[in-house]
């Protein structure tokens, strides 16, 4: 028996010199005289796929696909003992052996699609034949990897044990040789009917996306074509989508989420693991933090200022627990042991040492600075502090804080338990070791770090306000809420952002405009409609059944009001109404965030144009597959970006001011994610 272990650090992915290992193994077992050949992974990965790596060369050969065409004719049975994730490549050079074994912790898929490309070895013929055209086209199409226990229950792997490799040597050759090679096998016939609906699952929940469809389309072609014409199309589509715009930005945002984890090792690692921590305030951001904290181990105190308050913040978290039971992740034992882990205490109540206070309450300099005034009156100068804050200046909050090096901004976005953004923002004084308790904070809650410096909004609100202003000039020129929404839907932002507004409240929005005062600044355009709907008109969304849209019985139409309000305040503003095509509506928005964010770069609040691009994703719902703000913005190109913003500042100054790293972009014709410190 040849044992063939892949050994490619950290996750084993196939490049060059492991498919060269894969022949020449093969080589040695043929000239060996092996009976059998097992395949295996060292380390705690079996492999994670293709090295994305390479995916920005032109292929090298040899190619997986003509690896494992080899490997799937092997004169000799192999088995492949899985002894972690199979990802991609890793699950094709799987399917391409005659038996699988997985460890119980292993996880199997074909995510390709995630990349914005295909399987290209094989898997999108091979799998279908293992587990029916369904599974093979929900597996392909969604990307999702599954547990080795589900993998046998639909027979994509034959046996789950402890130990792969031992039970691989033990397996009875005789068995072996009556397993037919998946090449060799027709794909078993199924119901047309439950495979038109996997499809259209696939392709309505993939909206906007090349690579689903074309997935799910080759899938169907095993059930239909001989495997080789079948492989034959599926390398020409991987190729084809290789180098596509869409691979480009799913690579993109691949590499930045590794990257911003990784950049907390910048910062001094923690002493010791948090274990307990203290969250001001039990709203629904408070409630849900205080879920995320307990649902990665810590214990947590909820601290509300009276009774009825506490209650009700019991309530909150239960609630979100109750969502969680019915949603089915968690069981009704993890329910219990992570409510075991919150409790509540009220003001004035003797609070245990924590190792870490974050504030969750209203938004309002004058509460928030009491409530840190009380904290450190009662907890130890070396607790870290940490504000939730959307928008207030985090070197105030810490003025009047002893040792303000503990002190930091961690804004959670909403619900906190679910949304992966965390933006750590660094104030003045927030020390290097603070920040390494953040990011260690951020990796035990799965969050996507990004650190921001000290500005209104930090870099996602900030860059919103933005988009919300260029909008609401779009409002007044002649476009309505209506249309922006759709716009914005159907260049795959997850909502539009006047519906947004309805389901957070018309009212936050509006207290934050009072803050800034944009009724009386010169250097904004000031468009009332929102305040008006506001103050005149008491719409503040969904929670009073009206806003921008109408509701009725929760399902929003036009509103005549709101209609009638835009032309009033158009004709106020002697402004012509004109219409707008949703092309020229995405463009407008676009470039006004691309704008604002250009300057948060130059100004250094961000550090890095990627950094944007994960804020605007993983914040405010900005499509995976564009890449991000800023990588979007490099696809338009500086010099057409400049152009364009130079136009509309023509037209209207106040609103389009040219930040000067545009101009610094297209002289030197560079783009955001090529940018140099020295060009910033
Ligand atoms: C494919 O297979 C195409 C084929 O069908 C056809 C070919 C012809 N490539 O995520 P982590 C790096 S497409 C290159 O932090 P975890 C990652 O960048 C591929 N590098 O760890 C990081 O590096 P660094 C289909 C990769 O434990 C380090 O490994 N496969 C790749 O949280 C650790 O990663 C996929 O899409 C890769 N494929 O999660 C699987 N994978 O330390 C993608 C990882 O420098 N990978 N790296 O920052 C994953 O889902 C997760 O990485 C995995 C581990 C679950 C494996």
């Amino acid at each position: 028996m040849a044992i063939v272990t892949v050994n490619n650090p950290p996750v084993n992915a196939i490049n060059k010199n492991v498919r060269c290992g894969l022949l020449e193994a093969m080589d040695v077992a043929l000239a060996g005289k092996a009976k059998s050949m097992v395949i295996t992974g060292r380390g705690k990965a079996f492999v994670a796929g293709a090295d994305a790596k390479e995916f920005d060369a032109p292929p090298q050969e040899p190619h997986l696909n003509d690896v494992l065409s080899r490997l799937a004719s092997l004169p000799i049975p192999t088995i492949c003992a899985i002894n972690g994730v199979a990802l991609g490549g890793g699950l094709e050079i799987a399917l391409a052996c005659r038996y699988r074994v997985a460890s119980p912790s292993a996880s199997l898929g074909l995510p390709e699609v995630t990349l914005g490309i295909v399987p290209g070895a094989g898997g999108t013929q091979r799998l279908p034949r293992a587990v029916g055209l369904t599974k093979a086209i929900e597996l392909v199409g969604f990307g999702k990897a599954i547990r080795a226990s589900e993998a046998l229950a639909i027979g994509l792997i034959h046996a789950v044990a402890d130990d792969p490799v031992a039970f691989a040597k033990a397996v009875d050759l005789t068995v072996l040789s009556e397993i037919e090679p998946l090449d060799l096998m027709p794909t078993p016939t199924s119901d047309t009917a439950t495979v038109q609906h996997a499809v259209e699952q696939v392709v309505r929940k993939s909206a906007g996306q090349i690579a689903p469809k074309k997935a799910v389309d080759l899938v169907l072609l095993a059930g239909s074509c001989e495997i080789s014409e079948g492989l034959a199309k599926e390398r020409a589509t991987f190729l084809e989508l290789r180098g596509s715009e869409q691979a480009r930005a799913f690579r993109h945002v691949f590499f930045a989420e590794r990257a911003a984890v990784s950049r907390g090792s910048n910062f001094p690692s923690p002493e010791r693991e948090l274990r307990t921590a203290l969250v001001v305030g039990g709203g629904n951001m408070g409630a849900a933090i205080a879920y995320a904290l307990a649902s990665s181990g810590l214990s947590v105190t909820i601290l509300e200022t009276d009774n009825g308050a506490s209650a009700r913040a019991n309530e909150n978290a239960d609630r979100i627990l109750e969502q969680g039971r019915s949603r089915g992740l968690l069981t009704d034992g993890e329910a219990q042991a992570l409510k075991a882990r919150i409790s509540h205490r009220v003001r004035h109540e003797k609070l245990e040492v924590v190792d870490i206070a974050i504030e969750a309450a209203f938004e309002d300099m004058a509460v928030k600075k009491a409530i840190f005034a009380s904290l450190i009156a009662i907890l130890p100068d070396t607790t870290i502090l940490a504000t939730n804050t959307s928008y207030l200046d985090v070197n105030e909050l810490a003025s009047e804080i002893p040792n303000p090096g503990r002190f930091v901004g961690l804004h959670f976005f909403s619900p906190a338990h679910i949304m992966k953004l965390l933006e750590i923002v660094r104030g003045d004084h927030t020390s290097p070791e603070t920040l390494g308790v953040a990011y260690a904070l951020a990796k035990a809650l799965r969050k996507v770090p990004v650190l921001s410096g000290v500005c209104d909004g930090f870099i996602g609100n900030r860059i919103l306000a933005r988009y919300r202003q260029a909008a609401d000039i779009l409002l007044l020129e002649g476009a309505t809420p209506y249309q922006i929404d759709e716009a914005m839907r159907a260049f795959g932002m997850a909502m539009g952002p006047y519906e947004a507004q309805d389901m957070s409240g018309l009212d936050i929005a509006y207290a934050n405009r009072k803050r800034q005062n944009l009724r009386k600044r010169t250097d904004v355009r000031y468009v009332p409609i929102a305040d008006r709907l506001v103050e005149n008109h008491k719409r503040l969304g969904r929670k009073s059944e009206a806003g921008w849209y109408d509701y009725e019985g929760g399902k929003p139409a036009q509103s005549p009001t709101v209609i009638a309000l835009l032309e009033r305040a158009s004709h106020e503003a002697r402004v012509e109404r004109r219409a707008f095509r949703l092309c020229d509506i995405q463009e407008r928005t676009m470039i006004a965030m691309i704008a604002e964010a250009a300057s948060i770069l130059e100004e250094g609040i961000a550090e890095r144009s990627e950094d944007i691009d994960l804020v605007l994703m993983h914040g405010y719902g900005f499509p995976r597959w564009r890449g991000g703000l800023l990588h979007y913005a490099d696809t338009i190109g500086s010099k057409k970006l400049l152009a364009r913003m130079e136009e509309l500042s023509a037209q209207d100054p106040i609103s389009w001011p040219i930040p000067d790293i545009i101009g610094r972009l297209a002289s030197s014709n560079s783009s955001f994610s090529g940018i140099s410190e020295t060009i910033v």
